[in-house]
Order: C-alpha cells, then structure tokens, then sequence
C-alpha cells in the first residue's frame, strides 16, 4: 500500500515516455523543447512530492484528492451540520444515531455537547420564524443538551439527510434515523443541514474554525477511491 499522499494520480503524472508497463497518453503537437520542458517539470514536481511527503501536515494531502498540492486538497470536501435533539441525546441513542454515520464511512470532523441558548435557536431556525410551531420548537431545542456535530464526504449533505429520513417520522422509511427510531414531528431526534448554503450557515453558526479538525482516516484508502 502507498503512504497517503505519495501515490502519484495518472492525471498529475504527466504524459508517459512510452516505456513498457506506462499507459500512454498522446502529446499534444508541441515543439519539441516545451515537450521537454513539461517532461522534466513533472519529474521535478513527483521527485519534490517524495520528498516532501512526510513534512506535510496530516489530512492535507488525503488520498481522496489524489495528488494535488496541499493547499488545494481540501477544497474539496463536502461537510454538513448534523445535530442530536434534546429527545436523541435524553433517550440515549448518541451512540446508535454517531454510529449510523460513521459506518456509512463519513468522517467526523466537529463534536460537542451543549444546551443551545435562545439566540442560537432561534437563528439556527430563522426560516421558520413565520410559522405556527416555531415557539415551541425553540423551547424545545434549548430544553437541553444537544449533540452537534459535522461530519465530512463526497455528498454527505444529501445522504445524511437520506441516512435521516422524511420530516414526519411516521411517513420516514424504516432504515431511516427517524424511521426507526422517532414517531412525532415535534419529537424526530435529528437535524440535518438540506443544502451546500445551509450547510455553511449552520457549521458557522455552532462552530469555530478552531474546533474542526482536517484529518485523515488511516483507512481512508478503503473508504474511497484516490
Ligand atoms: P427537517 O428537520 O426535516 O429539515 P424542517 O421542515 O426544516 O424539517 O423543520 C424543522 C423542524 O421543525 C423539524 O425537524 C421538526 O422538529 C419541526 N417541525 C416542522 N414542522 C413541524 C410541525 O408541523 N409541528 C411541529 N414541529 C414541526
Ligand atoms: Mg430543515
């Protein structure tokens, strides 16, 4: 197995010189000397790349972004804010519902426990202002602890939200969060970010950039192709 961060992609690896066990990949028609020139750029961008690998920070130079420059490898990583509700986290199924996650092989890059104040509440939920259960889902969200978390992958905003389940649990998929484990909309142990903005908004508004943490799993290789 390579180390992460030292396999070269074929797409960063530049056009092969056409040596046995090399896949080829036709040059456009240049003069000869920019050919060179492109050639023993690349050779001196994979020899620095060696070189340099150990010294790069953990979870720059993730597998799942191939081989690109560190500065860039993280761009991009989808993320969304998943919360437990009071009704989760008092009934005891942390454990069940982190676990739904990480076995689906998202990873984990936010985690803390807390009782929201009415001001984070009441922006986490500002699109329902206007509507009718607005106070007591407020009342309801800052009745106690909350576990918030984000989590990290290709597409995690839409599968999470699949991983949940429907608004209603009683029309929720068995399988689903809500499905299995919630009956009243009042009471569906979860929230999900719906969309890349929401996602944004609300990572912003329960977190610091201090408390999220750029890692990579020691298994990623096996979670996702490079
Ligand atoms: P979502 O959590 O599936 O994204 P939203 O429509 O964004 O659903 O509603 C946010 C939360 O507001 C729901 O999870 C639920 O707790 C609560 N809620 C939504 N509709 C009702 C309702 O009709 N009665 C009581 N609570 C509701
Ligand atoms: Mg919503």
């Amino acid at each position: 197995m390579t180390l992460p961060g030292v396999q070269a992609s074929e797409g960063l690896r530049g056009p092969s010189q056409g040596k046995p066990g090399r896949s080829r990949l036709a040059w456009p028609p240049l003069p000869r000397g920019a050919r060179n020139w492109f050639r023993w750029r690349f050779r001196a961008m994979r020899a620095l790349r060696l070189l340099f690998a150990p010294c790069l920070p953990k979870g720059r130079a993730a597998p799942e972004h191939g081989n690109l420059p560190f500065v860039f490898s993280s761009m991009a990583a989808e993320r969304s804010f998943i919360a437990i509700k009071p009704d989760g986290v008092q009934r005891g199924l942390v454990g069940e519902i982190l676990g739904r996650f990480e076995r689906k092989g998202f990873k984990l890059v936010g985690l803390k426990q807390l009782t929201p104040s009415r001001e984070l509440a009441e922006s986490h939920y500002g699109v329902h202002r206007e509507r009718p259960f607005f106070a007591g889902l407020v009342d309801f969200i800052t009745s106690g602890p909350v576990v918030a978390m984000v989590w990290e992958g290709d597409g995690v905003i839409a599968s999470a939200r699949k991983l949940i389940g429907a608004t209603k649990p009683l029309e929720a998929e068995p399988g689903t969060i809500r499905g299995d484990l919630a009956i009243n909309i009042g009471r569906n142990v979860i929230h999900g970010s719906d969309a890349p903005e929401t996602a944004e908004f609300e990572i912003g508004l329960w977190f610091t950039p201090a408390e999220l943490s750029d890692w990579t799993p020691a298994d990623q290789v096996w979670r996702a192709e490079g």
